[in-house]
């Protein structure tokens, strides 16, 4: 690894450390390098607060030094709009480093190398795409959503070690399978998404409320995929106003169950009538409405049917799983095994990374690979 190299994966990890927190936005991190040395770094810490660039300024100034003859390492291109922040660009014309060293340009319209352009105009020299694919699996959802107006899908299950989702209702084992820091580790998740989606059958046997706790202000959609309206009235889904809620089921439901979508909608939940596929209800262009609502992460919770329908689908980017160190053997209920096992092809995940939360271990991978062009960073 070179020297530039181990400056930026620096600044990447920092911008890490904004994940769960920032989004919608991108997580960025930055640091700044004078004579090989670094004084400073920040990182873009919540949504609406000050991006990594201002906060990497502000590190710098905390010490008594100034950016002249620094080269500024940052993981996005910096922006030139007005947001709820100013324009990065100008904070660091301003500052006056020697160089800015971009991981990817920013694909958003208001960037979309304009930055670039602007901090080049000031006469500050640029280079972009060292790291590029670090930087780009790191916010692959922010990535996606801004180039295709689609949500990224994340599908996130708690299983034991023989692949069961839940316990059985008075088997009198544990209700949880994964301990407390992998729950926590969730609602962490559930904060970062604009929707969370589950089936109405995880609806019925376990009634959740689907929100995150604490909200922390974040109040994502909650979704139930129900092509036959079996939803109960009184689930707390519907009953809970914390967050809003939708109930998608098909259109043949129109007919059958006209009073039953009518008492939904009077509780003030919507009911979206679906287009269909294969009588079920069509998963692709539920995901274009809601990337037409603006909503950048898709969190889908289960069960295990759902979770196979969107593998099977190919509408899955990548997956999360908890995996709690317990056999449930006859107690167990909701077999992931055997709901992908119908599921027709192999998958070998991409950039996968494995955590553990306490004895609970956790695999994240992509479905796809992230590719960037193998050229070098251009000068
Ligand atoms: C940067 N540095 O640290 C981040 C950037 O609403 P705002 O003002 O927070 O702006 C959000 C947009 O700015 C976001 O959509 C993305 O294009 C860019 N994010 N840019 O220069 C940062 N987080
Ligand atoms: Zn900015």
């Amino acid at each position: 690894m070179t020297q530039e190299e181990k400056y930026m994966q620096l600044a990447l990890k920092l911008a890490r450390r904004g994940v769960g927190f920032v989004e919608p936005n991108p997580a960025v991190g930055c640091v700044v390098v004078k004579v090989d040395q670094v004084i400073g770094k920040g990182w873009h810490k919540e949504f609406g607060g000050p991006h990594a660039e201002i906060n990497a300024i502000e590190d710098c100034r905390g010490i008594g030094a100034t950016l002249a003859r620094a080269t500024m390492y940052v993981t996005l291109e910096p922006c030139c709009h007005e947001g709820k922040t100013g324009p990065c660009c100008d904070a660091i014309i301003a500052a006056n480093p020697a160089k800015v060293i971009i991981a990817t340009p920013d694909p958003a319209d208001h960037a979309n190398g304009k930055g670039i352009e602007r901090l080049r105009a000031a006469g500050i020299e640029v280079v972009v795409g060292l790291c590029k694919q670090d930087a780009e699996v790191l916010n692959a959802p922010f990535f996606k959503f801004v180039r295709t107006r689609r949500p990224w899908v994340t599908l996130k299950w708690a299983q034991s070690i023989d692949g069961k989702l839940a316990a059985a209702s008075g088997s009198g084992g544990d209700r949880w399978i994964s301990n407390e820091l992998s729950r926590k580790d969730v609602h962490k998740l559930r904060r970062s998404v604009g929707a969370i989606l589950v089936g109405a059958g995880t609806v019925i046997a376990d009634d959740p409320f689907l929100t995150p706790r604490p909200s922390r202000g974040k109040h994502p959609l909650r979704i139930v995929l129900d092509s036959n309206l079996r939803i109960p009235l009184k689930s707390r889904i519907i009953s809970t106003k914390r967050s809003p809620s939708m109930i998608v089921c098909t259109a043949g439901v129109m007919q059958t169950k006209q009073e039953k979508i009518e008492r939904i909608r009077k509780k003030g939940v919507e009911v979206f009538i679906s287009a269909q596929n294969e009588g079920k209800c069509d998963i692709d262009s539920l995901l274009t409405e809601l990337g037409r609502r603006g909503i950048q992460q898709l969190l889908v919770e289960g069960g295990p049917e759902v979770i196979t329908a969107f593998l099977k689908g190919n509408h899955a980017d990548a997956v999360r799983v908890y995996i709690a160190p317990k056999i449930m053997g006859p107690t167990g209920t909701a077999d992931i095994n055997k709901a992908m096992a119908k599921s027709a092809t192999q998958t070998q995940l991409h950039h996968a990374n494995v955590q553990t939360f306490n004895q609970d271990a956790c695999i994240t991978g992509l479905i796809k690979e992230i590719k960037t062009p193998a050229t070098p960073p251009q000068q």
